[in-house]
């Protein structure tokens, strides 16, 4: 009986975690709180630990670690990042974890369509069968000015857009969360224009960099997270990683982004990470380091402005990609 207690952190902890995740979370824990964008944190456990014991992917972690994707600091505490969060499903402030545990997961059907050879579902455990799991350390800057370091799995978007099979005509991918406010309470504040949507170009979807997010920590990732299936395109702006896909559509037509409803003025299609460009309302020369007292200069292309190349090459002059 004992080991159905287990939870996926005993499991996988002592040989997975690197050092430098104990000892930012020491440094954590000695700390009574911290103060970030006025809201106080304090140390907590992780919330919504996956039982990797019933997980019908356990298997499948922890994944190989990509060595191309360095950071240059340590990870942030898995503490912090599964219990400082923004999913405004749940709520529009950081505390969202335990409410987001109402969301079921199984089954998870994911829709392809638009311009595409045939539209199909697929679910998302027959999904992780179909592509190659990898471990990637990103960093993370949200648009609120702070960031941290993590320990993604998953497989590289362009896995996905091979599967779909995607028509010349196609420009854009639209990617929809859910749309569940029986299990989402957020999704009754009827004045934000649910479901969370999100778009990249193809060219930004196929590259390299773009990454489908399945875990984190070497585990299948927790729902405050975005599971099961998140975006992480570390070179922009954290909304831009949408949570909890449902829907991947292909357009000939840019798509408008929930964001873009919500403040159109604030929030553009591009959303590229550069200290030079401020918000309308703060600067974004400088992050907060989430689980430390550090401020650090925020660079362009948050650090990936060497792996972004010339992504941009065909579109710099006609649109500001810093909006
Ligand atoms: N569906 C959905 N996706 C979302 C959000 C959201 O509110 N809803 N918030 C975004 C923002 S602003 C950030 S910073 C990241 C936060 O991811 P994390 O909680 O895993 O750190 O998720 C992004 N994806
Ligand atoms: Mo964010």
């Amino acid at each position: 009986m004992l080991i159905k207690h287990r939870r996926a952190s005993d499991i996988h902890e002592n040989h997975l975690t690197p050092e430098s995740v104990y000892l930012n979370r020491r440094a954590l824990l000695k700390g009574a709180g911290l103060a970030i964008g006025g809201a106080a944190l304090t140390a907590c456990d992780p919330a919504g630990a996956v039982d990797l014991l019933s997980d019908p992917n356990a298997d499948l972690y922890p994944a190989a670690r990509n060595e191309v994707y360095q950071i240059d600091r340590p990870l942030t505490a898995e503490a912090l990042s599964t219990t400082y969060n923004n999913f405004y499903e749940f709520g529009s402030h950081k505390r969202i974890a335990k409410a987001a545990q109402k969301l079921t997961i199984r089954p998870w059907e994911i829709a392809i369509d638009g311009e595409v050879e045939a539209p199909f579902k697929v679910g998302f455990d027959d999904l992780m069968r179909k592509v190659r799991l990898e471990e990637r350390y990103y960093r993370h800057r949200c648009v609120e000015a702070w960031s941290m370091d993590v320990p993604w799995t998953g497989f590289p978007l362009r896995q996905l857009v091979e599967l779909a099979k995607p028509l010349s005509s196609a420009k854009y991918l639209r990617m929809e969360t859910f749309q569940r406010p029986s299990e989402a309470s957020g999704q009754k504040q009827i004045w934000y224009p649910w479901p969370y949507v999100e778009g990249l170009t193809i060219k930004e979807a196929t590259h390299d960099l773009a990454f489908m997010v399945t875990g984190i920590y070497g585990k299948p990732l927790p729902k405050q997270n975005g599971a099961p299936l998140r975006l992480a395109v570390p070179w922009k702006y954290g909304f831009k990683s949408i949570k909890s896909i449902v829907r991947f559509t292909f357009t000939e037509k840019e798509p408008v982004s929930f964001w873009q409803k919500v403040e159109g003025r604030e929030y553009g299609f591009w959303a590229n990470v550069n200290p030079g460009v401020d918000h309308r309302r703060w600067s974004q020369a400088t992050e907060q380091v989430l689980g430390t007292q550090e401020r650090v200069p925020t660079r362009l292309f948050n650090g990936y402005a060497e792996e972004i190349g010339g992504l941009y090459d065909d579109v710099k002059g006609t649109r500001n990609i810093f909006f």
